[in-house]
């Protein structure tokens, strides 16, 4: 049980870590493969695994295919509970606390528990918080619930606080797949300056500089999704892992 423990570690050392989410209905086969094997090798911290929205059904077989051939950490980031695996290393154990939607609070969460224990795989306790970002958003339809205002850090912060008062280990502050502005970053730095536990911030970055300004506001992990749908911008994975390590940045 130290995969998040491990990754705070790296982040700590490193100024900060990054994860790149594979949706299993974006790759598979060699192609997905080959993906796997250049994340690993082009200095991200972890491979996260899942999707609001699986359409082709081919979690299990995605879950298998990575962890075959990773050599990072893989952490399922559930749309549902049907997306465990015992291939992973963790999942993140996700309750939508920006929503007031009680199957996503403490829900799904019960189902989940003793299937998480059987299969032995970290959880990773996360206060999930969807914000608005111009458009809606697969989260914010399938979870029926409304997303936070950017405009009020005073709300992001009080509900991250509660996050950690309850005993979350960390919280994510998501603009939503593919969303088109990513949180802004004097959001992240209200919200990381409020808090003590660890921030992943994830949804709509599309650049490394953007990456690190979330970096230098304060958030320890970055998630990034859909810029590797074109396959043109895989070469764009090692600058993305520099960006956010910034403590190794010469
Ligand atoms: C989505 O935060 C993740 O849940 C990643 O978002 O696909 O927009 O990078 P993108």
């Amino acid at each position: 049980m130290k995969v998040f423990e491990n990754l705070k570690s790296a982040a700590t050392k490193r100024g900060g870590a990054y994860l790149v989410l594979i949706d299993p209905d974006t790759r598979m086969g060699t192609e997905l493969q080959d993906f796997v094997e250049e994340v690993c090798t082009q200095g991200a911290d972890a491979i996260l695994v899942g999707g609001s929205l699986i359409l082709d059904a081919g979690f299990q077989s995605t879950i298998d295919l990575v962890r075959k051939h990773s050599s990072l950490p893989v952490i399922i980031f559930p749309g549902s509970v049907q997306q465990l695996s015992p291939q992973a290393d963790a999942v993140l154990y996700l309750s939508l606390i920006s929503g007031r939607n009680p199957y996503y609070l403490f829900g799904e969460h019960v189902i989940a528990a003793p299937v998480i224990r059987k299969l032995g795989i970290e959880p990773i306790s996360t206060g999930y918080m969807l914000f608005e970002s111009g458009r809606t958003t697969t989260a914010e339809f399938m979870s029926n619930t409304r997303p936070l205002p950017v405009s009020k850090p005073e709300i992001a912060m009080a509900h991250a606080l509660a996050a950690q008062y309850m005993g979350m280990q960390t919280v994510y502050l998501e603009a939503g797949s593919g969303a088109d502005r990513s949180i802004p970053s004097s959001l992240v730095q209200a919200v990381c300056g409020y808090i003590d536990i660890p921030v992943i911030v994830g949804g709509g970055i599309r650049t490394p500089d953007d990456a690190r300004s979330k970096i230098e506001a304060g958030a320890t992990f970055i998630v990034t999704g859909n810029i590797y749908d074109n396959s043109d911008n895989i070469k764009l994975l090692s600058e993305f892992a520099r960006a956010v390590h910034i403590k190794e940045s010469s």
